[in-house]
């Protein structure tokens, strides 16, 4: 059956890989399954016919037959759970595989959202200043438990799993603030993820529509 994900049709970013299609780009391509991609420009984001596949107006979806999904959490979750290779096989650790997905989308993500609004939608602000430094310091607090909690293994349990799909897409969107590079071990963790051949065939298919040939 064929796999329709939708993505930007231009990427604020201009294809660093920041923006959501990507995570679910890379979980298709672990579990080695071919997809399409359907280009959305952001005025077709809010049209009925988008709105019909993503109550919020946004981007990715991801379509399999009957089946529409938006929610990149439940994407890749679902993706893991029919297809081999991001989920461990063991009850207990395919468990906390999915707890490690949960951590990245509710512990370590909104602080990190927060943290990019703070530098950029409110960099003109007369506050702007003292609030920065706030924002920063409860990032780089959850940095701190998550790179004590990793130490110097790989991958958060055991073998690279959806969780740490996740943990690393997350954490990639920190990459402009400079704040990873404080925790080398972190840095390395996503440098990690960033090396495995799936992960770059996803950047390099959004990238290429983006930047260009
Ligand atoms: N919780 C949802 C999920 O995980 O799927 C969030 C989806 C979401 O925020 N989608 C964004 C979107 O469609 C694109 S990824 N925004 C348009 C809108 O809301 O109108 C967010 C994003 C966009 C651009 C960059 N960038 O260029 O650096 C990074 C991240």
């Amino acid at each position: 059956m064929t796999i329709t994900i939708t993505a930007f049709e231009r990427s604020p970013d201009g294809g660093k890989g920041l923006a959501r299609d990507t995570r679910v780009r890379w979980a298709l391509e672990e579990a080695g399954l071919p997809y399409e991609v359907h280009l959305v420009s952001f005025g077709a984001m809010k049209e009925p016919a988008h709105l019909a596949i993503h109550p919020f107006g946004q981007i990715p979806t991801y379509e399999e037959g009957d089946l529409v999904l938006f929610e990149t959490g439940a994407i890749v979750f679902h993706i893991a759970e029919r297809y081999a290779g991001l989920l461990p096989k063991d009850a207990n650790a395919r468990a906390r595989a999915i707890t490690w997905m949960f951590a990245a989308l509710n512990t370590m993500e909104p602080p990190i959202l927060d943290l990019g609004i703070a530098r950029i939608q409110e960099s003109d602000k007369s506050w702007s200043k003292e609030r920065l430094p706030l924002v920063e310091d409860r990032v780089r607090n959850r940095l701190h438990q998550l790179s004590n909690r990793l130490g110097d293994v790989d991958w958060l349990d055991g073998g690279f799993s959806a969780g740490d799909l996740m943990m690393v897409s997350v954490l990639l969107r920190l990459k402009p603030s400079g704040l990873l590079n404080e925790f080398p071990s972190l840095s390395s963790y996503v440098a990690r993820g960033e090396a495995r051949p799936a992960y770059k065939r996803a950047f390099d298919a959004q990238a290429a529509i983006n930047i260009g040939p």
